[in-house]
């Protein structure tokens, strides 16, 4: 892609900021730790950054319950210790992109502070839902709509003069009140805040809960009201993709355009989008709305060669419209991770260990066949931080340190996210493996399993066969190899457990999904494979790419 269109072939790295790298000992990573770690990412070579929310916040949802939009929290530092990441970034050639939650804020956020302190109708309240009860005393909710970490979507307040008052909307925890964007004040403050990031050079924003802002203007009872709570997925027509909120990413849009049209440097807005179809997705990502919509039915996908084939090809033909390319994800702070999801399909032997053995085990043999697969697709990518290290999944975390909302307010650890989100490991045998530093050093916020030992940086780096130095020479090829990042794909035919395409004149990547080996799709030596590929075979469980003159069939 051209330097203004970078956005549309990127592979960019989501940096949890708590949990990256934590120059101040309190066991919590910071600006100042990931500043540290811009080379170790540079040298991966990534194009750029996506920082988890930063900005003050009481945490109880870290960070997606922000208080001041336009601040640090000082957990995490402050302006000048951001002002000095970007130039660091931007003098390595890396993006940064900031974390922006417009569905909702926090409950200490002054805007709510001041809607508790208002009688009802006040000016503050209608930044918010709020509505009377039913029922006799107002004791019941305005509607049945479930929130989606658990529990019903309003709470009620006390009102000034301690009797009970109304309630409000929180689709997440009730310290995440939702905002009425049907208020212009809304609207008007957030493109200050964006404005306020632009000017301080960021490049661009992810936008959590992209498809909610907007609700059924008369809030009624939904049909089905505890889908969301049972699928982890918006789903209630009423609460999520309301037609209204592409307006409000037209305005961004035209925003960004604006600081383009000063330096001719794209500003990239990528939603996370989650609604049901792929071609629901597409409508917001549109020249004139969002650049980009995380894919991520490759996320939630199961190692199964039939779901791969089937979610790749809608993606495809989807975005194919609307002019735009694919944002593959493959992890995230909200999934569990690859290793230990496809470790634990039914009836594999290695299911339900937390520890897969190092070195061998479909979990780690599978993520790595999938990154190469990811990396060949055309598009852009994103790698969420420990991916390229090979982290699993933390899941025997005592339910003590839990901290995620989802545990404490459904009582129950399916989908709880803190497994995902374990202070990464860079160097050493002992905790805290190089993540907090000082010799008074607090633990980290939550605790690192012993055998994260095997997976730090210093070991993957010093080690030719680590995931490290997969996705470090998977980055470099499509770098200098013009058939990857954008452009066609064109179907191979091959086995039945064999996923196979060619890009642009001659780049073959296949994915053996079975665990038998199979001939390999083109003769010679692959230019990279994701395990041990004696040449013209194609072992299970492996991913490997060939550079082919010939065109293949
Ligand atoms: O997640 C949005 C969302 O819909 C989540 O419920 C998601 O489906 C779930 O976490 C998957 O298990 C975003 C953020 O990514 C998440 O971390 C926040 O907690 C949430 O918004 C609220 O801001």
């Amino acid at each position: 892609a051209t330097a203004q269109r970078w956005w549309r072939d990127a592979v960019i790295y989501q940096v949890y900021v708590r949990s990256f790298l934590d120059s101040t000992g309190d066991g919590i990573g910071d600006l100042a730790g990931v500043r540290t770690g811009l080379p170790y990412l540079k040298k991966l070579g990534v194009d750029g950054i996506w920082l988890s929310p930063f900005y003050p916040s009481p945490q109880h949802d870290h960070g997606y319950d922000v208080a001041n939009y336009r601040d640090v929290d000082p957990v995490y530092g402050d302006l000048a210790e951001f002002d000095l990441l970007v130039a660091d970034a931007h003098r390595l050639g890396l993006k940064v992109l900031l974390d922006i939650v417009p569905n909702h804020c926090s409950s200490e956020h002054p805007w709510f502070r001041a809607a508790l302190e208002e009688e009802p109708g006040g000016p503050s309240r209608s930044l918010f839902h709020f509505a009377d009860g039913r029922g006799p005393g107002g004791e019941l909710p305005p509607n049945n709509w479930r929130a989606m970490f658990g529990g019903p979507a309003w709470s009620r307040i006390k009102e000034a003069d301690g009797t009970d008052g109304q309630w409000y909307l929180h689709m997440f925890t009730p310290e995440q009140p939702d905002l009425n964007w049907r208020n212009p004040a809304v609207g008007a403050d957030f493109e200050k805040v964006l404005r306020f990031w632009l000017d301080r050079g960021v490049d661009g924003f992810r936008i959590d809960v992209a498809a909610g802002l907007f609700k059924h203007p008369e809030l009624p009872d939904s049909p089905d009201p505890s889908a969301d709570e049972r699928t982890r997925d918006s789903v209630n027509p009423l609460a999520w993709n309301q037609p209204e909120v592409h307006q409000v990413w037209r305005d961004w849009r035209a925003l960004c355009e604006e600081y383009t049209a000063r330096d001719g440097h794209d500003r990239l807005l990528v939603g996370e989008v989650s609604v049901r179809t792929p071609s629901e997705q597409a409508a917001y990502v549109r020249p004139d709305e969002l650049h980009q919509a995380f894919f991520f039915h490759l996320l939630t996908a199961r190692w199964d060669i039939g779901i791969f084939r089937k979610v790749i090809s809608e993606a495809l033909t989807d975005i194919a419209g609307t002019g735009s390319t694919v944002t593959w994800v493959l992890n995230n702070h909200d999934q569990v991770r690859t290793v230990t999801r496809y470790a634990t399909e039914p009836g594999d032997s290695a299911g339900g260990t937390s520890r897969p053995e190092s070195g061998g085990g479909l979990g780690p043999a599978r993520a790595r066949a999938a990154a190469l697969l990811m990396l060949a697709l055309p598009g852009a990518a994103y790698v969420y931080q420990g991916e390229e290290l090979g982290l699993p999944e933390v899941v025997d975390l005592p339910d003590e340190v839990l901290t995620d909302p989802i545990f404490h307010r459904t009582g129950s650890r399916q989908h709880i996210r803190d497994g995902c989100r374990v202070p990464l490991p860079w160097s050493g045998h002992a905790s805290p493996f190089g993540f907090t530093t000082g010799t008074d050093a607090a633990q980290p916020w939550l605790p690192q399993p012993e055998w994260f030992a095997e997976h730090a940086t210093d070991r993957a780096l010093a080690d030719t066969r680590s995931f490290w130095h997969l996705y470090r020479d998977g980055l470099q090829l499509r770098r200098s190899l013009p058939q990857l990042g954008e452009g066609t794909l064109r179907w191979l035919e091959s086995p039945p457990q064999v996923l196979a395409f060619v890009r642009g004149d001659g780049l073959v990547c296949a994915v053996n999904f079975g665990t038998d080996p199979v001939p390999a799709p083109v003769p010679g030596t692959p230019l990279l494979a994701s395990g041990d590929c004696p040449e013209g075979t194609l072992p299970g469980s492996t991913a490997a790419w060939w550079m082919h003159a010939a065109d293949p069939r």
